[in-house]
């Protein structure tokens, strides 16, 4: 059967921002190639910069017309966050003011603030209507909430964090642990912050014809190994290139549009506003397990029982997530 397309007579309109940046360098081709949207959705590209890299932002442009991807429909370059995001479907959100040596994490917090807060304004008033939004750019949790408050004509559902990335990282790892092909495991979650308290949580996953991970995994090794390691994988990764993670990062949004706008079979984990499901302070953008149902809809998968281990986790990186978006509010005003 014919798959149907999102938009069933335009393209959809896909604002990028950061957009001459190492992770847009890895994602552009897939949004471009049909990857993300579906095999026959064409797309229009807004892409916004920093004045200063647009220049180098032009040389991804001919690199995308080089790649003649029959799907692209138009690209468009800016440096005025109001201009990209007109009439924008969807805006993937990479740019953000990087950590430099010797900042304090509180300036890092106020910068970025800064930046998500005019974007937000913009979104506010160009964006279409349904605009689905994702943050990348870091610390992606509370950029988002920040986003979120300065825009409140954009469906609270709609802003979203990546946390994909720490999934894939998780079920990747657990794959190669057991000796199992990655299809074979299901139902890894993370919770919480995607930064080094998140909670990768393997408690209800399971691989086919093997059983349950609670089995199979010892919760000493949980605890000793494997929750550190995806916690601190972006900082592994960080160590050996000597660069932050680019391709994993774009393939997992990838993902995470993917299977929030056509939806997915798995559950899968997304950070979105909270409804107060697990006592999470509703409002807070926390990682949650999600079904997500083709045309942009999901839920917060509510039945999951979180024994002592589990909770003793959710509540630190819940506590990590009040702490910055207080303090980034705070900065703010
Ligand atoms: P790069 O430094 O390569 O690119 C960022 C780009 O954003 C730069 O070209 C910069 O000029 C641009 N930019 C800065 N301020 C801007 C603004 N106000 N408007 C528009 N563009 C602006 O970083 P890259 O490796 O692409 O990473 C992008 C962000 O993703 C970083 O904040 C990074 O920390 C974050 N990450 C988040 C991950 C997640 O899972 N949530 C994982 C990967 C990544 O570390």
């Amino acid at each position: 059967m014919a798959e149907t397309r999102l938009f069933p007579d335009r393209p959809i309109n896909v604002c990028v921002t950061g957009a001459a940046g190492q992770i847009a360098y890895s994602l552009l081709p897939l949004i471009a190639g049909g990857k993300v949207f579906g095999r026959h959705q064409p797309v229009s590209l807004r892409l916004l910069e920093i004045e200063a890299a647009l220049p180098s932002l032009e040389g991804v442009v001919m690199e995308l017309e080089d790649c003649a991807f029959p799907l692209l429909h138009s690209v468009f370059i800016t440096s005025d966050a109001r201009e990209a995001f007109r009439s924008c479907d969807v805006a993937v959100l990479l740019g953000a003011f990087p950590r430099k040596q010797g900042m304090e994490r509180k300036d890092l917090l106020e910068k970025n603030a800064g930046i998500f807060k005019e974007q937000g304004e913009a979104l506010n008033f160009e964006a279409a209507a349904n605009v689905r939004v994702i943050v990348v750019g870091n610390p992606a949790n509370t950029n988002a909430y920040v986003l979120k408050h300065f825009a409140p004509n954009v469906p609270e559902k709609n802003i979203t964090a990546l946390t994909r990335l720490d999934q894939n990282r998780a079920v990747s790892l657990v794959a190669r642990k057991l000796g199992v092909p990655l299809s074979k495991v299901s139902d890894i979650y993370i919770w919480g912050n995607h930064s080094s308290t998140q909670y990768p949580d393997v408690l209800h996953g399971s691989v086919e014809g093997k059983g349950k991970l609670s089995d199979l995994l010892d919760k000493s090794y949980l605890e000793e190994n494997f929750i550190p390691t995806i916690q601190k994988r972006g900082a592994a990764v960080i160590a050996a290139r000597k660069m932050s993670s680019a391709m994993s990062a774009a393939n997992a949004v990838c993902d995470h549009l993917h299977d929030w706008l056509l939806g997915s079979d798995s559950i899968v984990s997304m950070s979105v506003a909270s409804d107060g499901s697990y006592g999470i302070e509703r409002g807070t953008i926390f990682s949650f397990p999600l079904r997500c149902s083709r045309g942009g809809n999901y839920e917060i998968v509510k039945e999951l029982q979180l024994d002592d281990f589990s909770q003793r986790y959710i509540k630190i990186t819940a506590e990590e997530l009040y702490a910055e978006k207080a303090e980034a509010l705070a900065l703010l005003s």
